[in-house]
């Protein structure tokens, strides 16, 4: 599915929040055939409301269950959701996703839109897969986009810095708490849960990392706060959309505002990567050696030869 296979108005149905141009254009997004620059130009960069709220944390921590709780709660409130579930293990049709959706399917309704995306091996790839998604979710009207990201790696630090707030899971039986937690995932959270409060030992895992997140709270800063919930049973959902509501009035809606600026930043990169890269492709086989003697000879660095062949406006 391409752009050519859109109906003609499908901007105008997207931002009138048609579900299936939705659904279609994130098809293209995924199968890498609508490139940034159509999509911003088509549909802008984050130039609705939505907040960007990701859940991350280790697998089987609760993260689907908690998302489907607070999006069910954001639905009572009569707010527009959309989901991202980023499915890490690779498998298209893998058990992770099917279990997700049966458990978001229990608070469904036409108010929630509920799309999964699989790493599919293209590594760097997914964090902007990702914002794209976002974006045209954004588009198309969402209040609120919940992501739901498993807590490994580099794609959780990289979705953080998507979202507008970040949530945090642990639970009491991961072990020890604090190092089931990979490094450097702990200080992207703008609210760390613990999961499975019904379960011995969540106390414990609240003071440690309270104390693990103490040096983060400077005066006048956000406070990162610990809460306990039992998502299966819908404890302390009130207190998570509080606070969520509370960081993002602080720090979330500032950080949405960067966010355009950074996709334009992006773009500028990747046209002026294209421009510099074409510009030393198009060398002829003359310059080449007349630049590679120069450099051999102790003249000019690459430095100086990248600066001299991008700032050329025509290469003789
Ligand atoms: N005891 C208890 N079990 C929970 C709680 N929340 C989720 N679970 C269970 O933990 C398992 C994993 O939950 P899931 O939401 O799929 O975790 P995810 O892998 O982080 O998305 C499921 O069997 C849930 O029913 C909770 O608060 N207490
Ligand atoms: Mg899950």
């Amino acid at each position: 599915m391409g752009l050519n296979d859109l109906p003609e108005d499908w901007v105008e149905r997207l931002k009138a929040g048609d579900r299936g141009v939705l659904s279609r254009v994130i098809t293209c997004i995924e199968n890498n055939t609508l490139n940034d620059d159509e999509l911003v130009s088509a549909v802008g960069a984050y130039g609705g409301c939505a907040q960007i709220v990701a859940f991350t944390g280790p697998p089987g921590v609760g993260k689907s269950t908690l998302t489907s709780c607070y999006i069910k709660a954001l639905r009572d409130g009569g707010s527009k959701v959309c989901v991202i579930a980023i499915d890490p293990s690779n498998h298209v049709n893998g058990g992770a996703v099917l279990g997700d959706r049966i458990r978001y399917n229990r608070n469904m309704d036409s108010g929630i839109f509920f799309r999964s995306l699989s790493t599919r091996g293209q590594l760097g790839g997914l964090s902007r897969a990702t914002a794209r998604v976002a974006n045209v979710m954004d588009a198309a009207g969402a209040d609120v986009i919940a992501i739901e990201t498993v807590g490994t790696g580099q794609v959780e630090v990289d979705v953080a810095d998507l979202a507008t707030t970040t949530v945090l899971l642990s639970s009491p039986n991961q072990g020890d708490s604090i190092q089931a937690i990979k490094a450097g995932i702990l200080d992207i959270a703008d609210i760390i849960v613990i999961n499975k409060a019904d379960i011995d030992g969540s106390e414990i895992a609240k003071q440690e990392l309270t104390k693990a997140t103490a040096h983060r709270n400077r005066v006048g800063s956000w406070q990162v706060p610990v809460l306990g919930t039992v998502a299966t049973d819908g404890i302390g959902i009130e207190e998570l959309v509080d606070a969520i509501k509370g960081h993002y009035q602080q720090e979330g809606r500032e950080r949405r505002r960067t966010l355009s600026l950074r996709w334009f930043e992006s773009l500028l990169q990747d046209a002026a990567l294209d421009l510099a890269m074409s510009k030393v492709q198009n060398l002829s086989q003359a310059q080449l050696e007349k630049y590679s003697q120069n450099f051999l000879a102790g003249e000019i660095s690459f430095a100086d030869v990248a600066a001299s062949i991008v700032s050329s406006s025509t290469i003789e």
